[in-house]
């Protein structure tokens, strides 16, 4: 096999297409991206917080989402949630060479959030914010738990998100967003000093 074949082989990306009566959605995730993307997903401030995630996590994503946002936002948030979750946990195989663990501080101006992930393969979610504001725009506070929760299910990690402090709802949640991105990008980046699976158990 060629070099570049196999780079190809180990390209670490997925395509995920998923249809229910509720949303319509088509993605595309490469964790050794450029930090591109782009959005189409009916939600602009989920659109603004994707991009940011995909730029500070040095990721590629395609998201093009057709929900019921005549009713709300909630099912075309959750089930993006649900997607990039199951983009990751293909992108990553079997998890050989990465470095599972991150926590990442990201301030906002006045705001303070913090990521803590590990790429455990046993889903679990922790959350601890509260934000002066129940909406941003026209978009929820309350759907930021749903997204989280629903990435960090179908990825199969743990995940625990805290805003320490803020003022500014939008800067609270763009921070976690940010973090979000630099901490999974750290998680799952490639450490030549660990050798196959990262786990004493040999499988995560
Ligand atoms: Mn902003």
């Amino acid at each position: 096999m060629n070099t570049d074949m196999q780079k190809e082989t180990n390209k670490r990306e997925a395509e995920i297409a998923r249809r229910t009566n509720e949303t319509d959605i088509k993605l595309a995730f490469n964790i050794d991206g450029a930090g591109i993307s782009k959005q189409d997903t009916g939600v602009p401030f989920l659109n603004h917080m994707l991009d940011l995630f995909t730029k500070h996590g040095h990721f590629d994503l395609d998201v093009l989402a057709r929900g019921d946002i005549e009713i709300d936002d909630h099912h075309t948030v959750e089930d993006i949630g649900i997607c990039l979750g199951q983009a990751l946990n293909q992108a990553l195989g079997n998890k050989a060479g990465i470095k599972r663990y991150a926590s990442v501080f990201v301030p906002m101006d006045e705001a303070l959030a913090q990521v803590i992930i590990d790429l455990s393969g046993r889903p679990h979610f922790e959350y601890r914010a509260e934000y002066p504001a129940q909406q941003v725009g026209t978009f929820h506070t309350e759907l930021v738990h749903e997204f989280l929760w629903k990435l960090a299910l179908e990825s199969r990690m743990t995940l625990h998100v805290i805003v320490h402090y803020g003022r500014n709802t939008h800067h609270m949640i763009e921070a976690v967003f940010k973090a979000l991105g630099r901490a999974l990008d750290e998680a799952t980046s490639l450490d030549p000093r660990v050798q196959g699976v990262p786990s004493t158990k040999g499988v995560l």
